[in-house]
């Protein structure tokens, strides 16, 4: 059996095998630029480490082909995929281009771990002969950035992007303001970021993203699946904003820059209008960046908001988020407010269950105590928090979302999201270590069936992923509860 992860939902392989050669053409349908991207980013991950000088052709016919095409089957929902493999040919259908793109990451896994490899290899290149018929239990399958305690570069965001889209995920969560730093530029208020994101945890430069360089990055996630949803933390964790314009303070005054991790001493002055119409700037500008439906407004922790105050401000920034066309998302303690049956509510304490359950409405479930990456794997782990436990592979990986809500709808559960929280990390490296290897549990989670998950089973293929990511130069947790190969 190959070693995938998610598990498909069915999966037959025979004895024979295909093979990759310099001659194997991808095949696409005539004038589908969107497969032929597909097509072009399957080649580009083939390249390097094969050598070959790997085609893209519409309706190719000669033997040894990959074939990417799109089928009307809607069995195979949105990202479903269904994959035929025998020694001459490769077909991957899919009912929508998403599913070619998740049906793609499952034959670069079906390849040996050299396929990883930057460089070219011996090979050789081949595919197990078989079938497999895929497709997601969850819509929501997300990861979460914290780019605001500390700073990360764009080719840094790129990488994860990249490392996550492997494991089929497909929403990627930008927490881009915080007490410690404003990461995005916002035109019509550019101290935000002229003054706001010039620090981070500890002291350091900070720094923040571009308009462009926002819109690359959601292009760079659009293109592999990805859906990015762009969080301003309101109305608590707003320091750096308090710290750069004066008047969106209380008393008039701005704070000091702020480069601690204590959370909950911040807050916008609910009262004041311009409060409003910093924010309209704000999530106007977002909005109009972000070709996805999403934003979040955060709303975690507003422990300096009285919860009148708190209350009457998310239904105020609600109207808001939709004056700009958008499905608002918030943290949990937002469901204290009477929300509209759209807005979804991410669960992170289990604290305000009752008013989610009451609500009834959409959730994401990202339980700090199972999903939190930031969380140490164990006593000795140097990096990483510890507030919420400590989060060994098996404690990721081992949990039924259906469990958490007691008598909530499983319909209103859109998924599950992995927050990984940024006050002890630095740089790209630190992102690996504690994202892997629990993001692929959460992975397998967000997208295979319940029935037969079980985690003997599933380290024995996570063992399998180690020789891969040591290829692809990863920076993973050599957690002993895994059988490493
Ligand atoms: C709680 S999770 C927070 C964050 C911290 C995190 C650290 C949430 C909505 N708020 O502000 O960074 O814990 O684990």
């Amino acid at each position: 059996m190959p070693n995938l992860i998610p598990q498909p939902v069915s999966i037959t392989l025979t004895d024979g095998a295909f093979s990759i050669a310099p001659t194997t053409v991808i095949s696409v349908p005539d004038a589908a630029p969107e497969l032929t991207a597909i097509g072009q980013y399957l080649a580009d991950s083939l390249i390097p480490p094969t050598g070959f000088d790997l085609q893209v052709q519409t309706n190719a016919t000669s033997v040894g082909y990959i074939s990417l095409a799109l089928v009307a089957d809607p069995s195979l929902g949105d990202e479903g995929y269904h994959l035929t493999i025998t020694p001459e040919t490769v077909t991957l259908t899919a009912h929508q281009p998403a599913g070619l793109f998740w049906g793609v990451q499952t034959l670069r896994q079906l390849l040996p771990p050299a396929i990883e490899s930057a460089s070219p290899q011996p090979g050789p290149w081949t595919i197990p002969t078989g079938e497999i018929r895929d497709h997601p239990r969850f819509a929501w399958r997300g990861v979460m950035l914290d780019v605001a305690r500390h700073f990360f570069s764009v080719d840094a965001v790129k990488r994860y992007i990249d490392l996550a889209a492997c494991y089929k995920i497909n929403r990627f969560h930008l927490h881009l303001s915080d007490d410690q730093g404003w990461r995005i530029e916002i035109k019509t208020w550019p101290n935000l970021t002229a003054h706001g994101g010039s620090t981070e945890v500890g002291g350091g430069p900070g720094g923040y993203y571009t308009q462009a360089e926002y819109a690359d990055l959601v292009a760079y996630a659009q293109a592999r699946y990805m859906v990015v949803i762009p969080e301003i933390d309101l109305p608590g964790h707003t320091n750096a904003a308090l710290a750069s314009y004066p008047e969106l303070n209380g008393d008039g005054k701005a704070p000091d820059l702020y480069t601690g991790t204590e959370v909950g001493f911040s807050s916008l002055c609910v009262d004041k209008e311009i409060t409003y119409q910093f924010l309209n700037d704000v999530l106007g500008e977002l909005a109009a960046l972000t070709p996805g439906p999403y934003l979040h407004i955060g709303g975690d922790e507003a422990a300096a908001t009285p919860l009148p105050d708190y209350v009457r401000f998310v239904e105020r920034v609600e109207t808001l988020v939709a004056a700009h066309g958008k499905q608002m998302i918030g943290w949990e303690e937002v469901t204290r407010a009477e929300l509209n049956d759209e807005t979804i509510a991410q669960l992170w304490t289990n604290k305000h269950d009752q008013h989610i359950i009451g609500r009834g409405g959409p959730v994401i479930l990202s339980p700090a105590f199972k999903t939190y990456l930031d969380m140490k794997y164990t006593a000795t782990t140097t990096l990483g928090l510890r507030w919420a436990g400590l989060i060994e592979v098996a404690d990721a990986y081992a949990w039924e979302p259906n469990d958490l809500l007691p008598d909530f709808p499983s319909a209103k559960i859109l998924g599950i999201e992995a927050p990984l929280w940024s006050e002890t990390l630095e740089d790209i490296k630190d992102i690996e270590f504690m994202a892997f290897p629990r993001l692929p549990g959460y992975a397998e989670i967000g997208w295979s069936p319940q029935e037969g998950r079980a985690w003997d089973e599933y380290r024995l293929r996570l063992a399998a992923h180690g020789p891969r990511w040591q290829v692809m130069n990863l920076n993973f947790y050599r957690s002993s509860q895994i059988p490493w190969e």
